[in-house]
C-alpha cells in the first residue's frame, strides 16, 4: 500500500548526507525508541545525523532515563535548510516543535497513526504497523544494516511499551518476528522489563492510588473517568509524566468502554488521555475535535475547560457514537 513511500523514504536516506531526526512532545518508548534507532541506522550509514529534541522534554520518564541520546540539539542548527528531517511516531506536524521541521530542506514522515496528516514530503504512514519502531526496523533491513546492541534495544523498548506488552490489538506476526529478531540480536528481555516496569518510583504508585480512588463513572459505567489535580502531583513530589499507563488500568474495569484520564497542567487546564476497549467508540475522533489526535483506541488532547465540562463534552461525543443499545446497563 505504502510501497512508493517507502521506496521514496529509503532513497532519500541513500542519496542524502546530512539528517535531522525529530519525534512528538512528551516522548513515550516508541517515540524514543524510534528516534534513537534511526540516529543509530543513519550513523551506520555514514551519515551526519542531529537528534532533536525540545528542552521541555526533559526529563524523560523514569524508565526511559537511562537511553542515551547522541547528537542531541534542542535548537534548529544552522545548516537546517540543508538537513533531510526525519519526523517519526508524530501525528501531526503541531505535536512537533514550532517551525524546526518545516526548515528543513525535505521532510519524511514516518509513522503509524491512522489520522496522521499527512504533513511530509514523503509520508511512510502505515496504521496497520503496531508501532513506528516496526516500520524503522522494516527499513532498516532493507537498508542493509544489522540490528546492534544499541539499535536492537531502543526498538525493542518501542515495540514492548506501544504493543502493551504483546497484548493491543495492533500486536500481529510482525510484531513478534521483529521481537524474535531482536532477542537474537541479544536484547535483554529481563533487564528491559524491570527498567521499564519494575523500578518504578514510589511517588508514581502513590499518584496511581490517588487516581484510583477517585474513579467517577458515567452512563452505567461506559465512561470511566479520573482526575488528578496539578496539587496531587505536589503534594506526592510526582513528575507530570508518572500518571502515564494510570488509564489503562481505568480501562480495565467491566464495562467500560472509554476511560479517561484527565490530568491538571500547573499551568491550568487539562491534558486529557482518552483510550477504548473496543472499535464501539473511536476516541481518536473525540481528541480530534479538540485539537488534539491518536488512534482509534488510544488519543489525547488538551482542555482550558473545567473538568465537569470536559467530562460533559466526553459524555456528549461518546453517545453520538454509540448504538443507544450500546447504553444499556450489561451484566
Ligand atoms: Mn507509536
Amino acid at each position: 500500500m505504502s510501497g512508493d513511500a517507502r521506496s521514496s523514504v529509503l532513497e532519500q536516506i541513500r542519496d542524502r548526507e546530512r539528517f535531522l531526526v525529530a519525534t512528538h512532545e512528551n516522548p513515550d518508548g516508541d517515540a524514543l525508541g524510534s528516534l534513537i534507532a534511526m540516529h543509530h541506522i543513519l550513523r551506520e550509514l555514514g551519515k551526519d545525523v542531529l537528534t532533536f529534541m525540545s528542552e521541555g522534554d526533559f526529563p524523560l520518564p523514569p524508565e526511559y532515563r537511562s537511553l542515551r541520546i547522541d547528537d542531541l540539539v534542542h535548537q534548529a542548527p544552522a545548516d537546517i535548510g540543508q538537513r533531510t528531517a526525519i519526523a517519526l511516531d508524530c501525528g501531526n506536524i503541531d505535536r512537533t516543535p514550532d517551525g524546526v521541521l518545516e526548515a528543513a530542506a525535505t521532510l519524511l514522515n514516518i509513522d503509524h497513526h491512522h489520522d496522521n496528516t499527512g504533513f511530509g514530503d514523503v509520508n511512510l504512514i502505515e496504521p496497520e504497523a503496531s508501532c513506528t519502531a516496526e516500520i524503522v526496523f522494516e527499513l532498516m533491513g532493507r537498508l542493509g544494516v544489522g540490528a546492534s546492541g544499541e539499535i536492537a534495544q531502543a526498538l525493542y523498548i518501542a515495540l514492548v511499551t506501544d504493543t502493551g506488552r504483546f497484548m493491543y490489538e495492533s500486536t500481529g506476526p510482525a510484531a513478534h518476528r521483529m521481537a524474535a529478531a531482536l532477542i537474537e540480536a541479544g536484547v535483554d528481555v529481563q533487564a528491559i522489563y524491570r527498567r521499564l516496569y519494575e523500578d518504578v518510583p514510589e511517588a508514581k504508585i502513590r499518584l496511581l492510588g490517588r487516581a484510583l480512588q477517585g474513579i467517577s463513572r458515567y452512563d452505567q459505567g461506559v465512561l470511566t473517568v479520573a482526575t488528578l489535580a496539578a496539587r496531587d502531583f505536589e503534594e506526592l513530589g510526582a513528575e507530570q509524566s508518572y500518571s502515564e499507563g494510570v488509564v489503562d488500568h481505568l480501562r480495565a474495569i467491566r464495562g467500560t468502554r472509554v476511560a479517561a484520564l484527565l490530568r491538571g497542567l500547573p499551568e491550568g487546564g487539562y491534558k486529557i488521555s482518552l483510550r477504548a476497549t473496543d472499535d464501539s467508540v473511536d476516541v481518536s475522533a473525540i481528541a480530534r475535535a479538540q485539537g488534539g489526535g491518536g488512534h482509534r483506541r488510544a488519543a489525547g488532547f488538551q482542555s482550558e475547560s473545567s473538568d465537569a465540562q470536559v467530562i460533559a463534552f466526553l459524555r456528549s461525543q461518546i453517545a453520538a457514537q454509540l448504538d443507544p443499545q450500546d447504553l444499556v446497563p450489561t451484566a
